[in-house]
């Protein structure tokens, strides 16, 4: 049995996206971050950085697997199941290459630029700029890839798409236009967010989800 401990976050997303297009069975352990869960000695021993996502899984005989941190955990699972990531070696690395822009570029940068544009008791102007500049760089990579390309790691979904699309997603309900800048962005954002599994992901945890 899987247990996901998360939030309504754009990396606690990636996890459920990734578990809901496998298919697999998890329950849901809701963190709540602005609680200080995530402080706790219980979720420590999950996830040692005290960040969601992460993912315990119990074996047979009552051991317990952990894995903390959304690349960990898509990666994983990919491997594991051998979906979700190409056979072909060139789409492999093309998948190899966007999921960990997505991972330590896109993400990480977001969340900064977050930090800095709207959480910090001061305006830092330059620490805004530097974050803005570096989230223009991942989004133009991403306009031109998927100008090219019907998927991040070519014709087919990987978990390079999963790395990336809720912090797409996020970005384009926060205002600024995202989309209506980067067509091919939209396009590819559009697609994915049909996805019934990717529905399903991103509105997990629900508030009714354990704590
Ligand atoms: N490298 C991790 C980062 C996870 C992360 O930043 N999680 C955030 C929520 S999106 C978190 O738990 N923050 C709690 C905190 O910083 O105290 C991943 O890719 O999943």
């Amino acid at each position: 049995m899987l247990t996901l401990y998360s939030f309504p976050t754009p990396n606690g997303r990636k996890a459920s996206i990734l578990l809901e297009e496998l298919g697999l069975p998890y329950t849901v352990h809701r963190v709540d971050l602005a609680a200080g869960e995530n402080k706790r000695p219980d979720f420590l021993a999950v996830s040692p950085i005290t960040k969601i996502p992460a993912l315990a899984e119990e074996l047979p005989g009552g051991r317990v697997r952990r894995l903390f941190g959304s690349g960990a955990i898509l990666l994983h699972f990919a491997e594991r199941t051998g979906r979700l990531l190409p056979e072909d070696e060139d789409e492999r690395a093309e998948a190899m290459s966007w999921f960990m822009l997505g991972i330590s570029d896109l993400g990480p940068t977001a969340i900064d630029m977050q930090r800095f544009a709207a959480r910090s008791p001061d305006r830092i102007p330059h620490a805004i700029d530097l974050y803005k500049g570096e989230l223009m760089r991942c989004y133009a990579a991403l306009e031109e890839r998927l100008g090219a390309a019907e998927h991040l790691a070519g014709a087919s979904y990987s978990i390079a798409d999963i790395a990336c699309f809720p912090f797409i997603a996020a970005a384009a309900v926060a205002g600024g236009g995202l989309l209506e800048r980067f067509p091919n962005l939209k396009r590819w954002h559009d697609t994915v967010a049909a996805r019934p599994a990717v529905q399903r992901g991103m509105s997990v945890p629900d508030l009714a989800a354990s704590g």
